[in-house]
C-alpha cells in the first residue's frame, strides 16, 4: 500500500490514524514537511474543511496521497455548537484544555439535563490537488458537566460514548479506536483505498 501523509497539525490524531490504519500502511504526520501550511478553516462544513486542507496540503506534496481530517463536538443542547469551531472555541488560540472550559461554561448555564451530542469526523482523501474521496463518520454520547479521565485529547474527558459509563478520558485508546467518529470515517476510508489504490 503506497505511503499516507497526513495533513493535520494535530498529533493526536497522527496516533489515532496510524494505531487504527496498521501495518502495511505507513502513515506520517507534516512534521517532515515543515513547508506544507494549512490553510485557514474558512468553510462552515466539515467536509469545507477538510477538503480545503486536504487539497491545499496535497497540492505542496506532488505525488504522494494525502489526507485530511476536520472534526469536532455537535452538542444538542448548545444548536450543534461548537460544531466546525471545536478547535477554536474559547478564542482564536485555545487550548484543549480551555476548550473544556467554555464548553462546561455554556452547559452550566442551562437547566440540569442530560445533554446528548456527537463527535463527527469528515476524512477527506486527495492528490496533486485534486480530491479522490469523502467519508464520515460520528459516535453519539453525553456530554459530563466534570471532567473524567486524562486520556485522548480535546473534549474526550468529557464525552461518554453510548453504552459505556466512563468518557474518552478514560476508556482505552483500544475501545476509543473501535467505536470513534474517526475509526468510522478511517473504516470506509481505508475499504475505498484497498479498494482503488495501488
Ligand atoms: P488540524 O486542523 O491541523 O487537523 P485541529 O485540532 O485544529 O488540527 P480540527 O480543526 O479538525 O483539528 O478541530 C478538531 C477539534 O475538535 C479538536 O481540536 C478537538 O477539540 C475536537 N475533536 C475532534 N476529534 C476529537 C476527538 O477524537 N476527541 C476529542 N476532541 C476531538
Amino acid at each position: 500500500m503506497p505511503d499516507i501523509i497526513f495533513a493535520t497539525s494535530n498529533a493526536h490524531k497522527v496516533q489515532e490514524v496510524a494505531a487504527m490504519l496498521g501495518v502495511p500502511w505507513q502513515v506520517q504526520g507534516l512534521k517532515a514537511y515543515p513547508h506544507v501550511q494549512l490553510p485557514e478553516e474558512t468553510g462552515t462544513t466539515f467536509e469545507a474543511n477538510a477538503i480545503l486542507k486536504a487539497e491545499a496540503a496535497s497540492a505542496a506534496l506532488p505525488g504522494v496521497y494525502v489526507i485530511a481530517d476536520d472534526s469536532g463536538l455537535e452538542v444538542d443542547a448548545l444548536n450543534g455548537e461548537p460544531g466546525v469551531y471545536s478547535a477554536r472555541y474559547a478564542g482564536p488560540d485555545a487550548t484543549d484544555a480551555d476548550n473544556r472550559v467554555r464548553l462546561k461554561a455554556e452547559l452550566s448555564k442551562l437547566p440540569p439535563a442530560t445533554f446528548t451530542g456527537r463527535f463527527h469526523c469528515c476524512l477527506v482523501l486527495a492528490k496533486e490537488g485534486q480530491t479522490l474521496h469523502v467519508t464520515h463518520g460520528a459516535v453519539e454520547g453525553n456530554l459530563r458537566l466534570e471532567e473524567q479521565g486524562i486520556g485522548g485529547f480535546g473534549y474526550d474527558p468529557l464525552f461518554q460514548p453510548d453504552g459505556f459509563a466512563d468518557t474518552f478520558g478514560v476508556l482505552p485508546a483500544e475501545v476509543k479506536n473501535q467505536l470513534s467518529h474517526r475509526a468510522r470515517a478511517l473504516a470506509e476510508m481505508k475499504a475505498w483505498m484497498e479498494a482503488n489504490l495501488r
